[in-house]
């Protein structure tokens, strides 16, 4: 070993925690459970309250444990308890902690030493010096487990995604860990969302899913399986496709697509779960309109925008929608804290950016909305996609602008689904729908709908139920769960995907119901009788009625 370096295996990296342990559990009792099974595979001591002489037999203790696993250790922050230590044991430091130049200097060439990054100038300044041998990032999402975070810190997983662009800057890459709020619910779709254009997470670091768990070698076997399957997806297809490209499997989402929405209409309208609680944060203009269509749909709106309840409310709703239509500073703050919590509790999140192009106040709200949160569908007509993927050649009118006309629709949203790694519904006349490998165009819909303030915003409502309801339904048949942007890794069925697109028919099917109906004689009519169709929605009439192919 003398002279040589050792080589970490980062997929999940544990730092310790003690007073994160369950009551009564005896911390080296719990570190031996969590590295008995082999899924851990790098451990950090972590001790900010104590002596460095009680932090090294604390140390000492914990090595022989990581020895007798074949574990790597670390030591955080404390250079005298590194340096006290066999050379195979390295040392990870913040930026406020010994200068890495000091810290390399002092422990030699040999020595693990790691780094933590929390924004794209401190990532570059590793890349410059080249003299750690990988770096932490985060905090991906708000965590109580390091003091002093705030939600102002939290990077989300495209902030992520933007670090570690930087970090592929170095002509020898620089491995890199996710850490800040991640377990078994936000692991796959952080790991996916932080992929960038040629660079990806070597592996996610956990303290609380971990320690604080009464059996830890449990989330430790369940979290190296997410971290695996993510590494299995990603590598396979790196290097065919360029990081860039989505690692798709061969599901057979074409396959009887039809039928797997009939089930689960029938699912949903079943509702062994209860209707699924919505959280719409929408315009006040398209609010009520927005309720009673998820009332109608099998589902329960709640309308909140208060940032100070969106952490409670996370835990109880099925899906969440960010709708930007008339937004203001107490709900641009909202939507940040709902969907930190959504992104947390593994609930879909769909992103309406109402008339995004027609200002740059709204693009900046956009931007910080994707940024923070892992969104699961992004929703818009021509100009608002178009806006977002930069595309300037529809212009915005506000939130009418639905009629421009793209030269290549499919195009849009496979790519965007693919840089954004999520689902993209294109609505339109027609509309088209994309998770970056598949696209699917839908022709259902009545005119009538463009003349009613609001349809698009309540359509959004309607696919956050139905993927709410896809959730569901995973849950309940055991199927691999499909959470976020790790909707592709999954490759039973998409079942996001399949919410998604009864959502549209669903909406679009009861349009033309209501317009058919005798007694509709014009948009004011039209309202009530849209809500009753939708009500009145039936796997049948989907089946009977439904317009949609693959293109
Ligand atoms: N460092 P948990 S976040 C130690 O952002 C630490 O650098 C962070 O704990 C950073 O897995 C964090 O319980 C705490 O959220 C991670
Ligand atoms: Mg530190």
């Amino acid at each position: 070993m003398l002279g040589r370096k050792l080589v970490i295996d980062y997929s999940l990296y544990l730092v310790t925690g003690r007073e994160l342990l369950p009551p009564g559990k005896d911390y080296y009792e719990s570190l031996e459970e969590s590295l008995k099974d082999g899924h851990v595979t790098v451990v950090q001591l972590r001790e900010k309250n104590i002596d460095s002489g009680e932090f090294l037999e604390i140390a000492e203790k914990s090595l022989k444990i990581c020895d007798k696993y074949r574990v790597p250790m670390l030591i955080n922050d404390n250079l005298s308890v590194a340096l006290a230590l066999p050379e195979r044991v390295g040392l990870h430091i913040g930026q406020t902690d010994i200068p890495v130049q000091q810290a390399r200097k002092i422990l030699g060439p040999n020595r693990h030493l790691g780094l933590s990054v929390h924004n794209v100038e401190q990532a570059e300044a590793a890349v410059d010096l080249d003299i750690v041998d990988y770096v932490g990032v985060g905090p991906v999402y708000g965590t109580k487990s390091k003091a002093g975070i705030e939600e102002k810190d939290v990077l989300g997983p495209r902030g992520a995604s933007r670090i570690l662009q930087a970090l592929e800057k170095v002509p020898k890459r620089l491995p890199c860990v996710l850490i800040g709020g991640l377990n078994e619910k936000t692991a796959a779709g952080t790991l996916f969302g932080a992929v960038c254009d040629s660079n990806w997470p070597d592996g996610i670091a956990v303290i609380s899913a971990i320690v604080a768990h009464p059996t830890p070698s449990v989330p430790a076997a369940n979290l190296a399986k997410i971290v695996k399957s993510f590494k299995k997806a990603f590598d396979s297809h790196a290097k065919e496709f360029g990081a860039g490209e989505p690692p798709f499997t061969s599901y057979d989402i074409e396959k009887n697509t039809i039928n797997k929405i009939a089930e689960l209409l029938r699912f949903h309208r079943a509702s062994q779960y209860g209707p699924p609680l919505i959280q719409t944060l929408t315009s006040h203009v398209s609010s009520t309109l927005s309720a009673n269509i998820a009332l109608a749909f099998s589902s329960s709106p709640i309308m909140s925008h208060q940032e100070a309840e969106a952490e409670d409310l996370g835990k109880v709703t099925g899906a969440v929608v960010l709708n930007i239509g008339t937004i203001g500073d107490e709900a641009r703050r909202g939507m940040r804290a709902v969907g930190g919590a959504a992104n947390r509790g593994g609930k879909p999140v769909v992103l309406d950016p109402v008339g995004v192009g027609a200002s740059s106040f709204r693009k900046g709200v956009v931007e910080e909305i994707m940024n923070h949160t892992q969104i699961t569908l992004l929703k818009g007509n021509a100009a608002e996609l178009s806006a977002i993927s930069g595309l300037e050649d529809i212009q915005s009118r506000g939130v009418d602008s639905g009629s421009g006309t793209l030269k290549d629709p499919v195009n849009l949203v496979v790519s965007m689904a693919c840089k954004e790694k999520c689902l993209v519904l294109l609505t339109g006349k027609e509309d088209y729908l994309s998770n970056g490998q598949h696209a699917v165009k839908v022709s259902n819909g009545h005119e009538l709908l463009g003349r009613i303030t609001g349809s698009g915003c309540a359509l959004g409502v309607v696919v956050a139920a139905s993927m709410a309801a896809a959730c569901n339904f995973t849950k309940h048949n055991k199927l691999p769960t499909t959470h976020l942007g790790s909707f592709m890794v999954h490759s039973d069925t998409n079942w996001l995907f399949i919410g998604a697109l009864m959502g549209v028919l669903s909406m679009n099917i009861a349009s033309e119901l209501a317009a058919e109906r005798s007694d509709v004689k014009g948009s004011g009519t039209f309202i009530p009788a849209l809500i009753d169709e939708l009500a009145a929605m039936t796997p049948e009439k989907i089946v009977e009625r439904a317009k949609f192919g693959f293109v």
